[in-house]
Order: structure tokens, then C-alpha cells, then sequence
């Protein structure tokens, strides 16, 4: 809404100024004026002390000279009086006159103009309203963008990975291409097709490619500009979206983030009245459109959970596709892609990067090669090196760094030691990732941090690498304690992940004895779609003995791997101290470096593989068939 702009907004801002200006102006020129009385008027006339006399109908105004001969001016009201003129005369006021220099704007304006002010406000108002009502309804139809031809060239080769969702997809634009030979066979197109997947995963690229596939129109719209309007609104966007596309069939369209429109109508006290509007418009025109129209809906979301049931039942979005984070060759693709918009030095491995991006998906890698293209160029660099790399991979995945924090050597060493604590417990577990760097420069909220890289992509954890991975969290503290004799707050994400993990392993993942293969609690219901109960909840209740053994079995899983951490830690002081004098000196290890120090220590490098081999033979017994779904190697 441009207000500003508007016509009627100025007419408006200037009647009030110029109405405002002759009150203060009339009112301003009567206090200068002295009210007499008709007799005290002519009295004046009589005496001679009037020199200028105006008459009107309404009023007479002049000026006259006081008793102390001083120049004053008058009004006065006219009264019936046929003498005056002769009066004038014959006193020889020479100025006098009987014209009626008010005119008819004055009197109108004053009895008037209120009245007239107020009408204008009010058509201002109406006319404000009204126009904003069209601009609302204009919205509807312009915020369903229609493709770019450039978009239009958009196909599969241009999106890497997800090999899996455009083989599903290429159905959709089989269709699209030509409907008519899947009509004849009286097959089922999906109306509604729905991708779902981690944010960045590129489920909208996807949805362009579809179009540019089958090279028909593409109408995107985001399921957030339906519900941000009165109500009633949203629907009528709906309805426009779906006029456009048949106007314009064989086309795709696209809701991007239609949880927004289509949260579960239950959940929440009270509900949404707009959104439910919405919600029941989109399930209105999904069923009213015939999929021989050549009209296919495409949605995203990265929040399948919240849906509503009602739209994933037959015959809307019927079909799901989930969009999964890149895997290792994925990444590599997808930094291919990226890359050819910028110059990489011939010494970058595209394949070390994915390795080294594990758990990011295709918007990081992008944000990644474009942070280091910027890095590059600050530095007047002519490529981008591995350096720029390596500095924006760890801004992704840790924040940015920030040398500017002062930290007193005390607590410098603290952070040291803290570290290396995570990093000599991860090198003597034989599950642990290998790590990749230390720091002690603050990045991101924490003051230092680990960084571990899996040397392969991982779709499982076993019992043993979730026990190994505690230990790691818990060396932090541990060293602090042992070193110090004195433990702090810092630990405390180190101590929240390790709670999560040892909750998980008790409560979801049956990795408890005492507590049994049984699922306790489910945070994985938050991540499938798994439809709740009328009141959106999908809670467990236990008897109390039954939290208790939970507590106490979480408590029992962290008291072992500390334990086994201690132990690692105590038989590896020298070391530890040798590798924090080195942190101390350069603030940055890298594994390579790490692997150095250590060696230089023959005795505690014999130590340490035989801790290795123990351990190896005990996991290779006891824990096979305990795997589970994790990933993080930033130990901040
Ligand atoms: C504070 N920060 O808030 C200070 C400034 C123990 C040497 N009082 O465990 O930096 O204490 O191994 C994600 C990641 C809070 C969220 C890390 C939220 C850290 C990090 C607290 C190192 N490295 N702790 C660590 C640390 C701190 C914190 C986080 C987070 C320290 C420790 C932060
Ligand atoms: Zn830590």
C-alpha cells in the first residue's frame, strides 16, 4: 500500500492546511481588532478619530485613533442605521467603503467547513480502503508468479543428486508432456504430488526442473502469502492459482512451504480461522480439478509431520516424495554444479570437500563455494583456493570465527585443555571419527571446538560408536576436573548432547537392558509422517517406577563412558599436556598435525594402540545389531 502516493492522501493533507491557515489568520487578525459597541462606533465618527471605515453585511471594520491619539483598529457589528453614510460624510472620514471584501468563500468556509472536512476525510477513508481491498485482491493474482523462461530451462541435469525423486518425478512429466496417452488407458495421474526434506535440499530446483522437463508453464506460490491477509483472502488466492492453471493448461503448479496452509486443523486451542479458510479452499479445488485438465499441484515441505490428514488422502496429495540429504557422490555432483560459476585452483579436490561436508545439503554447498569466492576476492586472490574452502566449511557448519573475543591465558588454557580432551579420548576409541581439527579460536557460540569427519557416509550407528561418541562428550569436562580441579559452565552443550544421545539410546533406541527393546518415547514421530490423535498428541505415559528406571539407566549410560573416558585421559596426561602446549602456541591443530605430536611419543603411542586393539576386539563381540540413524562431528 502506498499511501503516500496517493492523490486523495495529498488533497486531503493540503484542505487541512489551508483551512487550518485562515482560522489561526482570521483569529490572529481579531485579537488585533477591538470589538465596539454600535453607539461607542458612531461616538468615534462624531469626534473625528476615525480614519477608515469598511462596511460589510456582516461586519464593519476600520481604524479610529484612541484618546491617547494612538493608531488602533476596530470592528464592529452593522446595524439598521440609514444616518451612517451621511455621518461619514460630513465627519470627512475619507477612507471609507462599502464593498464587501469578505466574498462568499469566507462565510461558506466557516459555517461549511467542518461539515466539508469531514466529508473529505470520510471519502478519504472509503477511497483508502477501497483501494487497498483491489490492491489485496491484485495481490492474489500477482503473487502466483509464472515462470521465467529462464526458469523454464531449468531440467533434471541441472539438479544433482536425489536420483531417486526425479526418476519418481519423470512420471509427472510424462504426463505433462502429453496427457492424452495416459488418458486413453484410463490411468490415474496423481493430482497432488508432494516433496518433502530438510530445508535446502532443493525441493523447489526440483520443482522447476519438472516444469522445464516438460516444458509447460509453472505458477509458484508459497503457502505463507496464502495466510498472512483477512480472512478470506487466502482463499481467494487459492482459487486464483488454481484459474491460472487451468487457464493455462497442460501447467505445473507449486506451493512452496504448505505447512503454513496446512498445519493440522486441530492442533492449537482455538484454531486459525483464515488458515482453515485456506486449508479447506486448497482441499475444495483439489478436489474439483480434473487431472485430464493437465493441471498437476506440486507441494513442499520440510515439516510432512504437522500436515493435515485430509490433505494427504487419496486423490490430493497422494503421492509423496521425500527428498533426501546428499550422500557423498550427491555432494560432489552438487559442487560441480556450483562450481562452474566460479574459478576453483587446480589443486581443489572436489572430492575432499564432500568428504568434508558431511550432513550438509545442496543450499550449504552452494553458500559454501560462494563464501569462498567472496573470501577469495578479499584477499585478491585470482582462484579460490582449498584454504577459502576449508575457512567456509567451517563457517557453515560451526559459525564464524571470532578473533576479536579477548580471553585471558587462564581461560585460554582451560579451552585447551578442554579440547584436547575431546580430541586424545576420540583417537584412543577405535568407532570414533578420525579428527579432523582443533581450535581455540571462538567460532560461532563456542569459545573452541573439535571437529571429527566420518571417513564415510553413514546411514547407521551401533551401540558402540553411540558409547564411544559420549565418552568423547564427556572428555571435555573430565580433563577440566582432572587438570584444574575445578569444573565449568562450558561443558554444558558437551553435557546436553550427551543427555540427548544416552535419552535417545534408552528411550527410543532399546539399548537398554534394564528398560527392554521397547520404545519409550518417539522424537522420530516429529520427522515421519506419523498422523496424531484429534488432539495433535502422540505422547507416551509411563508409571512413575518406569521414569525412574529411565532416569537411572541414562544416569548408569553416562557414569560407564565417563568412566571409560577418565581412564583413557589418565593413562594419556603427558601426552595431552604435550598437545596443549602446541594448541597454546598456533590455536589451531590439524589431525595431521595431532597425529605428529603424538608419534613424537613413542612409550604413550605403544599405549594408545594397544587401547585401540582391546577395544576393537570387545565392539566386533558384543554389538552388531545395535545401529540407529545419527550424524554430528562438531564437538562445539
Ligand atoms: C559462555 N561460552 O556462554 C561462554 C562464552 C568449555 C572451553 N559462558 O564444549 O565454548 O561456555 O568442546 C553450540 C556449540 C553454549 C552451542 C557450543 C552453546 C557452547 C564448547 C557454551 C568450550 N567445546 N562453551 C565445547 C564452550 C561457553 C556453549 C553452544 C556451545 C569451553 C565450550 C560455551
Ligand atoms: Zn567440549
Amino acid at each position: 500500500m502506498n499511501k503516500k502516493k496517493s492523490p486523495w492522501y495529498i488533497f486531503f493533507w493540503i484542505t487541512l492546511f489551508i483551512i487550518i491557515f485562515m482560522l489561526v489568520n482570521a483569529s490572529m487578525q481579531r485579537s488585533h481588532e477591538l470589538d465596539l459597541e454600535y453607539s461607542q462606533f458612531k461616538q468615534y465618527i462624531r469626534n473625528g478619530n476615525v480614519s477608515k471605515v469598511l462596511v460589510s453585511s456582516s461586519v464593519i471594520k476600520g481604524q479610529f485613533k484612541d484618546s491617547d491619539g494612538i493608531l488602533k483598529k476596530f470592528r464592529t457589528v452593522p446595524m439598521n442605521d440609514p444616518n451612517l453614510i451621511k455621518d461619514l460624510e460630513d465627519n470627512k472620514v475619507l477612507e471609507f467603503s462599502a464593498i464587501d471584501k469578505n466574498g462568499w468563500v469566507g462565510p461558506i468556509l466557516i459555517n461549511w467547513g467542518p461539515i466539508i472536512l469531514l466529508m473529505l476525510f470520510w471519502l478519504w477513508i472509503m477511497r483508502s480502503m477501497t483501494s487497498n481491498g483491489k490492491q489485496m485482491m491484485s495481490f492474489g493474482k500477482t503473487k502466483v508468479k509464472k515462470s521465467h523462461n529462464d526458469d523454464l530451462q531449468i531440467t533434471f541435469q541441472d539438479v544433482a543428486g536425489c536420483e531417486e525423486a526425479k526418476e519418481e518425478l519423470q512420471e509427472i512429466v510424462e504426463f505433462l508432456k502429453n496427457s492424452s496417452k495416459f488418458q486413453k488407458l484410463g490411468g490415474r495421474i496423481p493430482k497432488g504430488v508432494l516433496l518433502f526434506g530438510s530445508p535446502g535440499t532443493g525441493k523447489t530446483l526440483l520443482a522447476k526442473a519438472v516444469a522445464g522437463e516438460a516444458g509447460v508453464p509453472f505458477f509458484a506460490a508459497s503457502g505463507s502469502e496464502f495466510v498472512e491477509m483477512f480472512v478470506g483472502v487466502g482463499a481467494s488466492r487459492v482459487r486464483d492459482l488454481f484459474d491460472q492453471g487451468r487457464k493455462a493448461a497442460p501447467c505445473l503448479l507449486f506451493v512452496d512451504e504448505i505447512d503454513a496452509v496446512g498445519r493440522h486443523r486441530f492442533a492449537g486451542i482455538g484454531g486459525h480461522d483464515e488458515r482453515e479458510q485456506t486449508l479447506n479452499q486448497l482441499l475444495v479445488e483439489m478436489d474439483g480439478f480434473d487431472t485430464k485438465e493437465g493441471v498437476i499441484l506440486l507441494a513442499a515441505t520440510n515439516r510432512p509431520d504437522v500436515l493435515d490428514p485430509a490433505l494427504l488422502r487419496p486423490g490430493r496429495f497422494d503421492r509423496q516424495i521425500m527428498i533426501p540429504n546428499p550422500d557423498l557422490k550427491d555432494r560432489k555432483e552438487i559442487l560441480e554444479v556450483h562450481s562452474k560459476k566460479v574459478k576453483l585452483d587446480r589443486s581443489i579436490d572436489l572430492n575432499i570437500i564432500a568428504r568434508s561436508t558431511p550432513g550438509l545439503v545442496g543450499a550449504d554447498l552452494a553458500n559454501i563455494i560462494n563464501e569462498s569466492a567472496l573470501l577469495a576476492a578479499r584477499n585478491n586472490q585470482k582462484t579460490i583456493n582449498m584454504h577459502n574452502i576449508e575457512e567456509s566449511i567451517e563457517r557453515i557448519i560451526a559459525g564464524p570465527q571470532r578473533k576479536s573475543r579477548l580471553i585471558s591465558n587462564k581461560e585460554k588454557k582451560i579451552i585447551a585443555y578442554h579440547e584436547v580432551g575431546h580430541a586424545i579420548v576420540a583417537k584412543n576409541l577405535p568407532t570414533a571419527d578420525p579428527v579432523h581439527k582443533i581450535s581455540i579460536i571462538p567460532r560461532g557460540p563456542a569459545l573452541g571446538y573439535t571437529i571429527q569427519l566420518p571417513e564415510h557416509d553413514k546411514y547407521l550407528t551401533s551401540k558402540s560408536e553411540l558409547l564411544d561418541k559420549l565418552s568423547i562428550l564427556l572428555a571435555g569436562r573430565i580433563v577440566e576436573e582432572l587438570v584444574f580441579s575445578e569444573i565449568t559452565t562450558g561443558a554444558q552443550n558437551d553435557i546436553l548432547q550427551a543427555t540427548n544421545i544416552a535419552t535417545k539410546m534408552v528411550t527410543e533406541f532399546g539399548m537398554s537392558e534394564k528398560c527392554g527393546t521397547i520404545t519409550l518415547s518417539n522424537s522420530l514421530n516429529n520427522e515421519i509422517m506419523i498422523q496424531k490423535d484429534v488432539s495433535g498428541r502422540s505422547e507416551f505415559r509411563h508409571s512413575w517406577k518406569t521414569y525412574e528406571i529411565i532416569d537411572e539407566e541414562i544416569k548408569n549410560i553416562i557414569n560407564i563412558t565417563k568412566e571409560k573416558s577418565k581412564s583413557i585421559i589418565t593413562t594419556n596426561m603427558d601426552i595431552i599436556k604435550r598437545i596443549v602446549g602446541h594448541l597454546l602456541e598456533k590455536e589451531n591443530l590439524t589431525g595431521e598435525e595431532l597425529d605428529n605430536i603424538i608419534a613424537g611419543n613413542t612409550l604413550s603411542n605403544l599405549k594408545i594402540s594397544m587401547v585401540s586393539e582391546a577395544r576393537t576386539k570387545q565392539s566386533k563381540v558384543n554389538n552388531k545389531n545395535d545401529l540407529i540413524i545419527m550424524n554430528n562431528n562438531v564437538i562445539g
